[in-house]
């Protein structure tokens, strides 16, 4: 046992803690009933000790923290403002905490490297790993919290599991209440134990504690901090704490906790419990002990009236902050040798590792002498070394998590590969839920400059699964770019733009072009150039109708207007290049010249991007339309795998002319 943990000045701070969060969870139950802003409060009673313990055994600015919704302790132990804390509960205009974005104890403080939480029990884990990974070499320790409830999820054991791969400096705390919600840890948890769950990986230091005993967290705590500070690994510690109030104020533990029970947790208050331990180590008197409960009353009291007076969050200018800014400063073109899209690719993800020390390359075999399944990515790792160009676990959701908690220590632009578009949904949660909107939620305290980028599409008897279009999908999350190049000059500039962008950007290839020489292979730009974002490009010009497509459909389309202009038909083509986002200007310019649209798209019709194309158009420049908008997209049916299958299910050339065809006789 360490003598420090006596200290007198130590205790005091601890108390003064364990006091604010107390009050502060009885302040903010009052206040949720009257109607001030804040309409949801969680408890935080029965885990402050934990949560203050933890804060206390980190250095404030230097390390990393990713506490849950019940480690309001944690934070105030951080020593964040009251004041913030209560501004967000009451859903005010604070720059910490989302600044009304969020729903309360959902923390977000740059200065405190507090990245910005969601609701989603459990993404937190891999996020924390991504930036311990980040910032392994650098001493500093990453803290990421959560419940028993939260280890029952995937992210959790793909986050250890990555952990003790990459041996980082990274402490999990879980603050085992034995419930979640009303759910108990026997029907949460095989064997009731997360710690046994857990034995069989390597170098983990797991320690399962009473977390209401002052000197045993404390040394759980500066245990685990001691190793990774050490660059020994991470740690387990879980924590065994009682949830004295509900789970949140529309919970009512009585439907689902007996009598018996409710008694027996609030004999484990480690409140009362370090107060009786205090006065019986003489570390303090009782006098002392009410003079700190005296002035954390006071100073809950007056930070839940001050954050009254603030405002909300204005509406003005509305919804503003879903992207970062970012000037794209073009250069003149200077091109070389023509070159294939995967090799523009590879060129331009190798120039950016080499300008940025930042950049780095993660997926499955991305590495070594593999380069990705597609050869990608090849050479990466002989030229930059296994920090920059790395394999990862078979984990998509661990890749996007990983991707989203490097982006955040400002220095890191992971470039994270998903080996087809149709593995992205195990990662869809990290992907659609957590990285797009983090700028937003954060309001602008945090962004994450990530690419992820992925093949997709079909015509090479791929089967179901290595064919899909999911662009669309991607299209309806605010917050994310999604870039879809035709040619190789486009792909290498957007991509460069895409790793230099501080937001995030899907990059979807299509794997029938990375060796297409006819239309995508083109002269390779420099390697100053880049290309901004939302600007389509007129492939064919013409007055006869307007066509809109991207990736492989190009050029489809591409190569039926060289045909309809021998005789006299002439269709303008756009490329939209990006989808999001969207030059819609140079579409309704095209649409008001011809009156006549056609979309054509790789993906299911039913709901295809095509969808939202026509339905803009339609609102915006209906007059001018001579012709109902014409739609093509694949059938609504998974790609099979048989050629003939394959040709019946996606669109062909013969019936995107005819179409085309039509349209212009209307
Ligand atoms: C992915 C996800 N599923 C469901 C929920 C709804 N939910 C919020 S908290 C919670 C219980 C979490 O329990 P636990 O992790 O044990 O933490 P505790 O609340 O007990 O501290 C649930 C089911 C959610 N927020 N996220």
């Amino acid at each position: 046992m360490s003598l420090s943990f006596k200290d007198k000045n130590r205790c005091l701070k601890v108390l003064k803690v364990l006091y604010l969060s107390r009050f502060s969870d009885e302040k903010m139950s009052k206040m949720v009933k009257q109607n001030k802003g804040g309409t949801f409060y969680l408890s935080n009673a029965g885990h402050d000790l934990i949560g203050t313990l933890c804060a206390l055994s980190l250095i404030p600015k230097k390390d990393w923290a990713y506490p849950y919704y019940r480690d309001r302790a944690f934070v105030i132990g951080l020593e964040a403002p009251l004041i913030d804390i209560f501004g967000s509960f009451l859903a005010r205009d604070v720059h910490h905490h989302g600044g009304g974005r969020m729903m309360p104890d959902h923390f977000s403080h740059k200065e405190l490297k507090i990245p910005c939480q969601s609701s989603c029990v459990g993404s937190q884990f891999l996020q924390a790993t991504g930036l311990a990974l980040g910032v392994k070499e650098k001493n500093e320790v990453v803290y990421v919290s959560g419940g028993d409830g939260s280890t029952s999820q995937g992210d959790f054991h793909e986050a250890l599991n990555f952990s003790c791969i990459k041996n980082l400096p990274i402490i999990f705390v879980i603050q085992d209440n034995a419930y979640a919600i009303s759910t108990t840890l026997d029907e949460q948890t095989a064997g009731k134990s997360i710690a046994k769950v857990c034995q069989g990986f390597e170098n983990l230091l797991i320690l399962e504690i009473d977390g209401t005993d002052y000197l045993e967290t404390s040394t759980a705590a500066q245990k685990a901090v001691e190793k990774a500070r050490s660059n020994n690994g991470p740690s387990l510690i879980v924590a065994k704490v009682p949830r004295l109030g509900a789970h949140s104020n529309s919970d009512d533990p009585s439907k689902y906790k007996d009598a018996t029970i409710i008694e027996s947790e609030k004999k484990r208050d480690p409140l009362p419990k370090f107060e009786a331990w205090l006065l019986s180590e003489k570390i303090l008197t009782s006098i002392e002990i009410a003079n700190v409960k005296q002035e954390a009353q006071k100073e809950v009291e007056e930070a839940s009236i001050e954050a009254e007076q603030i405002p909300f969050p204005s509406t003005e200018n509305y919804p503003t902050k879903i992207f970062k800014e970012f000037d794209v400063i073009k250069s003149e073109p200077k091109l070389g040798e023509s070159i294939v899209m995967m090799d523009a690719i590879n060129h331009a993800i190798d120039e950016e590792m080499q300008r940025d020390p930042g950049v780095l390359v993660f997926g499955e075999d991305v590495a070594k002498g593999k380069g990705g399944v597609f050869g990608i990515t090849k050479n990466l790792t002989q030229k930059y070394g296994s920090q920059r160009c790395f394999n990862t676990p078979l984990a998509e959701s661990c890749i996007i998590g990983v991707a989203i908690g490097l982006s955040t220590d400002g220095f890191h632009k992971p470039i994270a590969e998903i080996q087809f578009a149709d593995y992205m949904w195990p990662a869809m949660n990290q992907l659609a839920n957590e990285l797009p909107s983090i700028f937003y939620r954060s309001n602008g305290e945090w962004n994450c400059p990530v690419v992820v980028r992925m093949t997709y599409g079909g015509y090479i008897q791929g089967g179901p699964y290595h064919s899909q279009s999911i662009e669309a999908h991607f299209c309806s999350i605010p917050g994310i770019k999604v870039v879809i190049p035709s040619n190789a000059q486009d792909a290498k500039r957007l991509l460069k733009t895409a790793i230099r962008d501080p937001s995030p950007v899907i990059f979807l290839e299509h794997k029938a072009l990375y060796r297409q020489r006819f239309f995508a292979a083109r002269e390779e730009p420099s390697s100053d150039e880049l290309e901004e974002f939302g600007k389509a490009k007129i492939i064919a010009e013409g007055k006869d109708a307007t066509i809109v497509c991207w990736g492989l459909m190009a050029v489809f389309v591409f190569e039926i207007a060289e045909k309809l202009k021998k005789e006299n038909i002439f269709i303008e083509v756009l490329d939209l290049r990006t989808l999001v986002p969207l030059d819609k200007n140079s579409i309704l310019e095209s649409v008001k010249k011809t009156g006549k649209l056609l979309i054509v798209h790789e993906a299911p019709k039913t709901c295809g991007f095509g969808a939202e194309l026509a339905s803009q158009v339609m609102e915006e420049a209906f007059s001018y339309l001579d012709a109902p908008v014409v739609r093509i997209g694949a059938k609504d049916c998974m790609v099979p795998y048989a050629k003939n299958l394959e040709d019946a299910t996606l669109p062909q050339k013969e019936e995107i002319e005819k179409a085309i065809r039509k349209l212009v006789s209307y």
